[in-house]
C-alpha cells in the first residue's frame, strides 16, 4: 500500500461553486461578509504561517507549549492508532503529537488547502516513514467522509479554528464529530481563551502588517478566481473585539466609495466610504462554555489543559 493517498472529497468545481455562492451572497447582503475559509490559497496559507511567528500572535505558541507538555498524557488517555486532524494546515504542531503516540499507524490530515496538505505530508513522511498518511481535501463543515482506518481514533481540531464558526455552526459541527466517534475514540479541541482586549486585538492587528496582508489576500483570491477587480489598496484592515459575543472580528473597510466588478457573477458591488466587509469571526472561549457546548453534542469532557499563562486551552472529550 502506498504510504500517501490524497482524496478530494469535493470536486474542484464544487469548491469553485462554493466560492461563487459565498461571494454572490456575501457581497450583496448588508453588512457584507465573506467566510474566512477563502483566505487560504497558497499565498494565504503562507501568510498565515508567518502570522503564527509574530510576537503578537500568541495562540500557536501557547498551543504548542500545551502539546509539548501534555502529549504523553494525551497518548496515554487515547491510545490512538489513527489521528485525524481537521484544518491541519502545515501540520506543524501535530508533529509533537505524532511523535508521542506510540500506537499511531495512520494520520488523516483534512484541509481545504491542497498545497498545505501535500507540503505537510512530505515533511511528515520524511520524519515518519512508517506512517500511513491519507490526506483529505475537504470542507468539514459539510460532513466528514472519513476513510476507514484503525481505531481508536483521535480527532484533533487545533489552533482555535473552532472559533471561526458561529455558535449554531459549532453545535452542528460538534454533533457531526460526535456522530463519527465510536466508543474509545476522542476529540482533542484547541480553543483560544477570553482575555484582555489589548492582547486580543494586537494578535489580529500586528505591527508588521502581516495580518492586514492576510486579510486583504481574500480580495486577491476573489480577483483571481472570479475575475473581480478589487484593489486591496482601497481597503483598510480592521480588527475589533466584540465584548458581548466574546469574539474578534476582522473586517476590510473601504477607504472611499468604490465599485467592484465581479464578471463571473455579472455583479457590480458598491461600497460606501467607510463601509466594512466582515472577513472573519474568531471566537474566544471559557472553560464552562466549552464543556457545555461539548456536552450538548453528547461529548463528555475528560481533560482541560492550558499553557502556563492561561491564554489557550486544549481539551479532550469522549462520546
Ligand atoms: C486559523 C482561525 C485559528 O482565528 O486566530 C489569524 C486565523 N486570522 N489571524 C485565528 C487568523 C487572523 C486563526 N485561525
Amino acid at each position: 500500500m502506498s504510504p500517501f493517498a490524497l482524496t478530494r472529497t469535493l470536486p474542484l468545481d464544487a469548491t469553485a461553486a462554493a466560492l461563487r455562492a459565498d461571494v454572490a451572497t456575501g457581497l450583496t447582503r448588508s453588512p457584507k461578509e465573506l467566510p474566512p475559509k477563502w483566505f487560504y490559497d497558497a499565498r494565504g496559507s503562507e501568510l498565515f504561517d508567518e502570522i503564527t511567528e509574530l510576537p503578537e500572535y500568541y495562540p500557536t505558541r501557547a498551543e504548542r507549549e500545551i502539546l509539548v507538555a501534555r502529549a504523553g498524557e494525551i497518548a496515554e488517555a487515547t491510545g490512538a492508532r489513527t489521528l485525524v486532524e481537521l484544518g491541519s494546515g502545515s501540520s506543524d504542531k501535530t508533529r509533537h503529537l505524532i511523535r508521542a503516540l506510540p500506537a499511531l499507524d495512520t494520520y488523516v490530515p483534512v484541509d481545504v488547502s491542497e498545497s498545505a496538505l501535500t507540503g505537510a505530508a512530505e515533511v511528515l513522511l520524511a520524519e515518519h516513514p512508517e506512517l500511513t498518511v491519507h490526506a483529505l481535501i475537504a470542507d468539514f463543515q459539510y460532513g466528514l467522509p472519513l476513510p476507514d482506518t484503525p481505531g481508536p481514533r483521535l480527532l484533533a481540531f487545533l489552533g482555535g479554528t473552532i472559533g471561526n464558526l458561529q455558535p449554531d455552526e459549532r453545535a452542528a459541527f460538534f454533533a457531526g464529530v460526535r456522530a463519527e466517534l465510536a466508543p474509545g475514540d476522542a476529540l482533542l479541541l484547541g480553543t483560544d481563551l477570553v482575555k484582555d482586549e489589548r492582547t486580543l486585538v494586537a494578535a489580529y492587528d500586528d505591527a508588521a502588517g502581516v495580518t492586514a496582508a492576510f486579510n486583504k489576500n481574500v480580495l486577491e483570491v476573489v480577483n483571481r478566481e472570479l475575475g473581480a477587480d478589487f484593489d486591496p489598496g482601497d481597503f483598510d484592515h480592521v480588527a475589533l473585539w466584540d465584548a458581548e459575543r466574546e469574539w474578534i472580528e476582522m473586517r476590510l473597510r473601504a477607504r472611499s466609495a468604490v465599485v467592484v466588478k465581479v464578471p463571473a457573477l455579472d455583479l457590480a458591488v458598491h461600497f460606501a466610504a467607510g463601509e466594512e466587509l466582515r472577513t472573519e469571526v474568531s471566537a474566544k472561549f471559557r472553560r464552562a462554555g466549552v464543556r457545555a457546548e461539548l456536552a450538548a453534542a453528547g461529548l463528555e469532557s475528560t481533560h482541560w489543559w492550558t499553557d502556563e499563562q492561561g491564554r489557550f486551552a486544549l481539551s479532550l472529550s469522549v462520546p
